[in-house]
């Protein structure tokens, strides 16, 4: 049957780490073997990365989110962890141990720290994080990808997520951390009280971001973290505008499986801001944007059906597909819903 889907020349992902890097090789897995209704391998795909993760740490710019999407679309990624880098070494961290030089709870790999050494010298030096972005793609996405890939910080302002979590021990009763520090070392086993992305007020999007939003033939929001990952990116001033005004159909992919977060810190995240953690909640909280939200579309999983009918009522064209992304083929998958979602392409 001819494809009744428009053609996707540019595709706009707004990404976080893990889930959103996962995401991107399926849908570029899809886009390569003709399963995404209009596209090709030679779609261009254009990742907007979220930047408040990141941290300075023994003197080093470690950008996560960046780095994730990095290793995993160059084949660099260690796929156990999820971040850093395979057959990583860890001499640096033991020898920052023995020297008891704090924090000692988060590891940085030796092949990873030459990245984040190139980085700040770069930064240091005066280039923006977006040109440092590029200049460390040319190393890992464009020998296998070509033009085909782009990846984009949401800004080169320094934005920082800090979460205020319970502290019996301190006057106030709490204690702001770094988000590093609540995922890593707290491991998000306390109650964020607060969520606060500092600096974001006062930063701006990085160049091309804007443009890549408003001139994509879709935008796609991928299972990460919808507050401290998608929900940063969308806090950039201007970037939620961008979406809500592009022509190119905004489809999302719920995060939230049954009751709970798939991987990462969504559910606590989610709980923080007081939203109910469940896919239609989630899908609810990013809105219609025909009633003042984001999205176009909203794939949830099987498992959650049952919302469907409360999300088509807030005005969001929603379906429930498996959402599991257990190989780049069921991925894959759930980009092609995800596209037929939203281009009435072919059932
Ligand atoms: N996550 C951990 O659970 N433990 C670590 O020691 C750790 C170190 C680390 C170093 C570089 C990097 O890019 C990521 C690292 N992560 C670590 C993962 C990181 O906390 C998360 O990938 C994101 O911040 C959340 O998406």
């Amino acid at each position: 049957m001819p494809s009744s889907a428009p053609t996707l020349r540019r595709i706009t992902v707004l990404s976080g780490g893990v889930g959103g890097a996962r995401f991107l090789q399926g849908l570029l897995h899809g886009l390569r073997t003709g399963v995404v209704p209009g596209g090709s391998a030679d779609t261009v795909v254009t990742v907007v990365a979220n930047t408040a993760d990141d941290w300075w740490i023994h003197g080093l710019k470690v950008c996560p989110d960046l780095d994730t999407v990095m290793y995993t679309l160059g084949d660099g990624i260690d796929v156990e962890r999820g971040w850093g880098r395979r057959d990583e070494t860890w001499s640096a961290r033991t020898e920052l141990e023995a020297y008891g030089v704090e924090p000692t709870w988060f590891g940085l790999g030796d092949r990873d720290i030459a990245t984040h050494l190139v980085r700040t010298q770069m930064l240091e030096a005066g280039y923006t994080l977006s040109q440092v972005t590029e200049a460390l793609c040319r190393r890992w996405l464009t020998p296998v990808h070509g033009e085909t890939v782009r990846l984009l910080p949401m800004t080169d302002d320094r934005v920082e997520t800090h979460v205020a979590v319970a502290d019996p021990d301190s006057a106030s009763g709490r204690r702001v951390v770094h988000f590093q520090e609540y995922w890593v070392r707290l491991r998000a086993a306390v109650p964020a009280e607060t969520v606060l992305a500092v600096g974001q007020d006062a930063s701006t999007p990085a160049p091309g971001v804007l443009e890549a939003i408003g001139e994509a033939d879709l935008v796609v929001l991928p299972p990460s973290n919808p507050v401290v990952s998608v929900g940063t990116i969308l806090g950039v001033p201007g970037v939620r505008d961008a979406v809500r005004s592009t022509p190119a159909p905004v489809v999302g992919l719920s995060p939230i499986v049954g009751s709970s977060h798939v991987h990462g810190m969504a559910a606590q995240m989610l709980t923080s801001i007081g939203v109910e953690v469940s896919a239609g909640a989630v899908g609810a909280h990013y809105g219609a944007r025909s009633a003042g939200g984001v999205l176009d579309g909203w794939l949830v999983d099987e498992r959650d059906a049952g919302q469907l009918t409360g999300l088509e009522q807030a005005g969001i064209r929603a379906a429930a597909v498996p959402l599991m992304m257990s190989g780049h083929d069921a991925t894959a998958a759930m980009a092609a819903a995800a596209v037929s979602l939203v281009t009435d392409g072919p059932a």
